[in-house]
């Protein structure tokens, strides 16, 4: 039988939290949808981080970010020796090195269904992400509803039902919360921004996520930010 190898920094942490000394950087709150979804999943499983913050659009951004990673994107998470770009091979780092916190469902094929809503959120709904960006503590009622953003909102609707509408009233997807979860939190926060109206157990859905204290505390720090990028932070009529 094939096991995961842990990585022998991380188990060292294992041991010692303290010692974890895992880093994750990441953009501006407000901003960064990418960078939310590792960091919500890092809190909400209480795994120890140090984060580092570089400042998206600035004339030193890029160069900031090629100190943890050539690819020229946050989030990046550094563990030790081990580089992890990318929100999806963070996450799923993450489960392999923390196995008994369950990041992932455990159930096999709820496992396969949550890691394909995260690829489908990860490859795609670029209309929703470009119509409607997120800006955490901005208001755009009712904007942004271009065809092609309402068809990403029917289809994440859609998944989102079939995943609340199993047998036992989930509170989250799949029962207790996952990087499922921590993945759609970018989404939640797009739909409290631009007011879309949902059916009432994905409102439901939608409120949980938000009240979640890894969120509500990403959210708040978000709404103390004073950096702002002014193209997103008027939505033109
Ligand atoms: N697919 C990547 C996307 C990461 C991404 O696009 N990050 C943006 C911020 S949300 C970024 O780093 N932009 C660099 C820049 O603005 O210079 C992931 O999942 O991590």
């Amino acid at each position: 039988m094939h096991t995961t190898d842990l990585d022998p920094f991380v188990s060292q942490a294992l041991g010692d939290p303290k010692k974890a000394g895992l880093k994750l950087v990441i953009g501006n709150k407000r901003y960064s949808s990418w960078s939310m979804r590792p960091w919500v999943a890092m809190t909400a499983f209480n795994i120890p981080f140090e984060e580092i913050t570089i400042k998206l659009q600035q004339p030193d951004t890029s160069s900031r970010i090629a100190e943890y990673s050539l690819a020229g994107r946050v989030p990046v998470l550094i563990a030790g020796e081990t580089t992890v770009w990318d929100s999806l091979a963070i996450c799923e780092y993450l489960a392999e090195q923390f196995p008994e916190k369950n990041l992932w469902p455990e159930n096999v094929a709820q496992r396969a269904l949550a890691r394909s809503m995260c690829a489908e959120m990860h490859s795609g709904f670029a209309d929703l992400r470009s119509a409607m960006w997120m800006n955490i503590g901005a208001r755009f009622p009712g904007k942004g509803r271009t065809a092609g953003a309402q068809a990403d909102i029917g289809r994440i609707s859609e998944m989102w039902e079939e995943c609340l509408s199993v047998a036992g009233a989930h509170e989250y997807l799949f029962g207790d919360f996952t990087i499922v979860d921590a993945y759609f939190a970018p989404v939640v926060m797009r739909f409290l921004t631009y007011t879309v109206s949902l059916a009432p157990a994905l409102q439901g859905y939608v409120d949980r996520v938000a009240a979640h204290p890894a969120t509500v505390q990403w959210m708040r720090a978000a709404e103390a930010e004073t950096d702002r990028l002014a193209y997103l932070d008027n939505y033109p009529d």
